[in-house]
């Protein structure tokens, strides 16, 4: 076998060998590149006679040919085989469940869930929401709500008051300039009734303040309360929203009610409602069973407080009524313990929480 063809015999014997693009790369650069074998070959074409070149380059140029074809072949192999192998490493099982993005695996909390749907159930009814501040004077508090000086409701134990700003000498309860954290969301109504002429429907969500904390209070808690003022509006009308609202809230198509007489300073006559439910191993079920449980308080709007708002309690009659958010959406959905509302614990969210698109609608479904 003469040099030539047993160089040719390596090289694609070599060729054959190259496990990969790389090892490929480091054959072709062995023979064909600038210090290569088969280049060094050609190199010594410039020394020999003109015959000899003839014969000589022909036959080198032959086998750099072959080489070359060699190579081109062996790269295509080794490429096809390079994609298999990531083909079969990459694979992607689309039978997975698709990852959620942030947005959806957040969680709406309970609390403005049943917010939400509270004010979709009396936005339906016709109500507009109004919204105050969280501190409040005394005067839209109390005095205008017809709570008498001395009421307990304002003593220092009860209700957060602010050091007093002017007047440093009044003392707690005598009305004067201090501010507070409002104990109820009434100085909202007092406020839409001083701005706006009847008729009024309004609902007033928002945070309340109170010093109170045991399993069953927070300090801070949730209230929504309600007003409507018209001409010959009376306890009628109240039942009748009140009925509705539970029926559209506890998502039932009965309810029994029980109005009982109770006092509240802002209203005369004044009734605490309960609802007919039954508690069935924790669970607790309305529209039927003969347990009953309180949600809320309401009455006829006191002319006190009609005229303290410059309403007219002779041409003018209205009515209200506030329940706490907290209690309502534990009942409806089943909480055990007040503080977990608050205790910002993700685990909890993921369970109890919403989905971000499930918004409440009446005609979707509340809470489907
Ligand atoms: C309640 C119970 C009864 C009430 C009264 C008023 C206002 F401003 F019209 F006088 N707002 N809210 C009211 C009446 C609140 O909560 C248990």
């Amino acid at each position: 076998m003469t040099d030539l063809a047993a160089l040719e015999t390596q090289i694609i014997a070599d060729i054959a060998a190259a496990g990969d693009e790389a090892a490929l790369e480091a054959v072709r650069v062995a023979s064909l590149g600038k210090k290569g074998s088969i280049s060094a070959l050609l190199a010594t074409l410039g020394k020999m006679s003109p015959d000899e070149r003839k014969t000589q380059g022909a036959a080198i140029n032959l086998v750099k040919d072959k080489v070359t074809q060699a190579l081109a072949a062996r790269r295509e192999v080794l490429k096809s085989a390079a994609l298999d192998a990531r083909l079969a490493s990459e694979t992607v099982d689309v039978t997975l469940p698709v990852r959620e993005t942030a947005a959806e695996s957040g969680r709406i909390h309970p609390l403005s869930q049943v917010w939400d749907e509270l004010t979709a159930i009396f936005a339906d009814m016709g109500f507009s929401v109004a919204e105050g501040p969280d501190v409040e004077t005394d005067d839209y508090n109390f005095t205008k709500l017809n709570f008498p000086i001395g009421h307990p409701a304002r003593e220092m134990h009860d209700t957060f008051f602010f050091h007093p700003k002017e007047d440093p000498g009044s003392a707690p309860g005598a009305g004067g300039s201090r501010m507070l954290l409002r104990t109820h969301t009434s100085p909202v109504q007092v406020r839409t009734m001083l701005s706006q002429k009847p008729p009024i429907r309004v609902i007033c969500p928002g945070r309340t303040y109170r010093i109170d904390s045991d399993a069953t209070h927070t300090p801070q808690f949730h209230q929504v309360e309600g007003l409507v003022i018209d001409k010959g509006s009376h306890l009628g009308h109240l039942k009748w929203i009140l009925h509705e609202f539970c029926k559209a809230f506890f998502e039932v198509d009965h309810i029994n009610m029980r109005f009982r007489p109770s006092f509240f300073p802002f209203t005369e006559p004044s009734l605490e409602v309960d609802i007919q439910c039954r508690r069935d191993k924790g669970e607790i079920r309305f529209g039927e069973g003969e347990d009953w449980l309180e949600i809320l308080g309401c009455g006829m709007v006191h002319p006190n407080v009609l005229r303290a708002c410059g309403i007219d309690p002779d041409e003018y009659q209205g009515f209200a009524w506030g329940m706490g958010i907290d209690r309502i959406a534990m009942l409806k959905y089943g909480m055990s313990d007040l503080r977990q509302l608050f205790d910002s614990d993700v685990r909890w969210l993921q369970h109890y929480g919403f989905k971000p698109l499930e918004v409440p609608t009446l005609a979707g479904g509340l809470s489907s």
